[in-house]
């Protein structure tokens, strides 16, 4: 409840802030898309991790508001790059399934974009699994017009949730997130790797992209390069930075 009530607070007080992680394209090795990931810092709590103040936030309602601050905090930032230097940069911004559920969203998504002067396919919402454990009916049809407004979606954490293969060929999703506990052990686990071949294979004959999570290593690298994996995303390349960071980041990449 103590969380509950500073985390009231934490808009009008301006103390969240995002930082971004560079996903990096394997064919080019260039920045593709930036991760936006939410960061709270408060007064005496010092660093909140979003693990753990995200489920309150969704419990209370509030993800609501905070997801939206997300959105169009993340969209300006695309903007500012997009116009300085770096034009075909996309950016990914997690949504919790509350917010996926909202009626409005793809109408929210949609204004967000016009305000900015943004095309559509600049944006990437990452959705988790669990979006479609209630309703998966609705799920699609939310899906259905997201894409239709030309709005990529990506599946997060693939491979941990819930859906099924039946339900995730329904699914108008661009890009297939490979989680980070496959990738974790790519050296030394065989269904691992066996794991990670058949995502990036499905995802291929489904005219999916994929995106390796949590890549810490030039091993882990090369196994997920000889697969034909798309983008990668972790440690090995950066860790999450402030704008300034990655834009830095980026400048040195060109
Ligand atoms: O970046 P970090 O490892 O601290 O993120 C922890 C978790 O919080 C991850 O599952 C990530 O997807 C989630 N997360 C980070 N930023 C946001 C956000 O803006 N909205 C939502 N819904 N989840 C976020
Ligand atoms: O659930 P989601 O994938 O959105 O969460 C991303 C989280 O993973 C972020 O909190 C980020 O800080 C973390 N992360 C990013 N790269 C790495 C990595 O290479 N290793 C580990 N252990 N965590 C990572
Ligand atoms: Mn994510
Ligand atoms: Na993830």
């Amino acid at each position: 409840l103590q969380l509950e009530n500073a985390l009231r607070r934490a808009l009008e007080r301006n103390q969240f802030h995002l930082h971004y992680q560079p996903q990096m394209s394997l064919t080019n090795g260039s920045v593709r898309s930036v991760e936006a990931l939410l960061r709270w810092q408060h007064p005496q709590l010092g660093a909140v991790s979003p693990a753990e103040f995200i489920p309150i936030a969704e419990d209370s309602g509030q993800i609501l508001q905070i997801g939206e601050w997300v959105l169009r905090t993340a969209l300006s930032q695309l903007k500012t790059w997009r116009t300085n230097g770096f034009p075909h940069l996309t950016m990914a911004v997690n949504l919790s399934a509350i917010q996926f559920r909202q009626p409005q969203l793809p109408e929210l998504v949609s204004r967000m974009l016009a305000e900015f002067g943004l095309p559509p396919d600049s944006l990437e919402l990452e959705l988790t699994e669990g979006v479609a454990v209630d309703d998966p009916h609705a799920a699609v049809a939310t899906m259905d017009q997201l894409h239709a407004r030309g709005v990529r979606m990506s599946m997060d954490d693939f491979g941990t949730g819930y859906s099924s293969l039946s339900q995730l060929k329904r699914f108008q999703i661009f890009k297939l997130k490979i989680d980070q506990s496959f990738v974790r052990d790519l050296g030394d686990d065989g269904n691992d790797r066996a794991i990670v071949s058949a995502i990036i294979r499905m995802a291929q004959a489904l005219g999916m992209r994929t995106t390796a999570e949590g890549v810490e290593t030039e091993g882990q690298l090369a196994y997920l390069r000889e697969q034909g994996c798309d983008e990668a995303q972790g440690y090995h390349f950066s860790m999450p930075l402030s704008a300034p960071e990655l834009e830095a980041f980026m400048r040195r990449q060109l």
